[in-house]
């Protein structure tokens, strides 16, 4: 009980302490409709031109099945600091903006660290970092290193294998640092040292991103309702640090004791597609890469409206049944399964007053719209499996 206690006061002075504008530490409060996109890339091409100049005895930088793969062949115990690459973007230090990635741990010990970092010039730069050890950290490299929040357990964290959502956030005078859509830590916002934002790889690390992209955020933002944090982030006191030498790494810092025990993860549920549903064959082998388990299925006749009904089967169970196609696009959220395979299913009912049935399907993950391409008539089905990014 006091150390409970001993960690809420310590949160406190992490994060309350800084005064956090309330409502923004929801990230659903900014819709994504409300966003502007300043630079996007999902890497499933290099149109961005990222510098892809591989030093083979130091780094491996490459795109490739729709990531970027950047790997440090550094040894671990250099006192050097990863290997990062960077755009020049001409982003706005004093508007409100968003500085997103999904970025998953590609191979690395178990002291591995990677992180997003931003306003970057020759000297210096900011950056906001997870760990294989499931920390968090945000700190600014300005001739020497200085942790602004120095590591810190979040139960958020996916350790291993798992991609990890970053998000930076400034709005107003204060920026909100968020892993996988949960506010960790929050500060008063800095200006940007240079033009340069990316990611970065300990050494002997390498990760995956999936993408990378900065939004502008509205002016004027009205916050939803607050929600307390306090429960959903579990801080550990961590010795203060005060500045590293020119070049040297951030030293991840270990605490010998767990606050809060690992969950014992779930077995995986393997879901096949059936072969058949109500009597009609399913031809399968499609899918599609999505980067958030919270996605919204649009649908609506691609055609003539003339009577087209359609029904979509979902892991398994009827999600949608004897829908009345028309041009207005219909909206269905669906939740996905972390754990486990997710697949879609389009059953056609009618083919309304003119032969086929014109149906079109996208699949919004809040990152990109896809368009599904699926063909389905009255004797056969199409299924389409939704897949995280690898
Ligand atoms: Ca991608
Ligand atoms: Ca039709």
């Amino acid at each position: 009980m006091k150390q409970l206690f001993f960690i809420s006061l310590l949160y406190s002075t992490l994060v309350n302490a800084q005064n956090p504008a309330q409502g923004y530490e929801d990230y659903k409060a900014i819709s994504n409709d409300a966003k502007t996109v300043s630079f996007f890339d999902d890497f499933i091409d290099n149109a961005n031109q990222w510098d892809l100049t591989v030093e083979s005895s130091y780094s491996v930088h490459k795109i490739e099945s729709e990531v970027y793969y950047l790997q440090s062949k550094d040894n671990e115990s250099y006192d050097t600091y990863g290997r990062y690459n960077t755009q020049r973007l001409a982003i706005n230090d004093s508007a409100n903006f968003e500085i997103e990635a999904l970025i998953k741990l590609a191979s690395g010990g178990e002291f591995a660290e990677y992180g997003l970092l931003w306003g970057r010039s020759l000297c210096c730069e900011h950056n906001f970092n997870v760990s294989a050890d499931a920390m968090f950290s945000v700190g600014e490299f300005k001739f020497g290193w200085d942790y602004l929040i120095s590591p810190t357990y979040s139960k958020h964290i996916y350790r291993r294998d798992g991609y990890n959502r970053l998000t930076v956030r400034k709005i107003g005078k204060d920026m909100y640092f968020f892993v996988n859509k949960n506010l960790v830590a929050s500060m008063p916002a800095r200006p940007f040292f240079g033009d340069k934002f990316g990611f970065w790889v300990s050494n002997g690390a390498a990760i995956k991103i999936d993408y990378f992209r900065i939004n502008y955020l509205p002016d004027t933002i009205i916050p939803i309702a607050e929600t307390p944090v306090i429960a959903s982030v579990t801080a550990i006191p961590m010795p203060a640090f005060t500045s590293f030498a020119v070049n040297q790494a951030p030293k991840p810092t270990f605490v010998q004791t767990a606050v809060v025990s690992p969950p014992i993860p779930t077995p995986y549920q393997v879901r096949p597609i059936p072969t058949q549903l109500e009597g009609r064959k399913i031809l399968s082998g499609k899918e599609t890469i999505v980067s958030d388990n919270e996605i919204t299925l649009q649908i609506w006749d691609d055609g003539e409206e003339d009577g087209d009904i359609i029904s979509i089967y979902f892991n398994g169970n009827w999600l949608l049944q004897n829908h009345l196609l028309t041009k207005k696009i219909k909206q269905l959220p669906i939740t996905l399964d972390t754990n486990g395979d997710n697949y879609l299913i389009l059953y056609i009912n009618n083919e309304g007053s003119r032969p086929t049935n014109t149906v079109a399907l996208s699949i919004d993950d809040g990152i990109r719209k896809r368009r599904l391409s699926l063909s389905a008539d009255q004797r056969s089905c199409q299924s389409v499996r939704l897949v995280p990014p690898k």
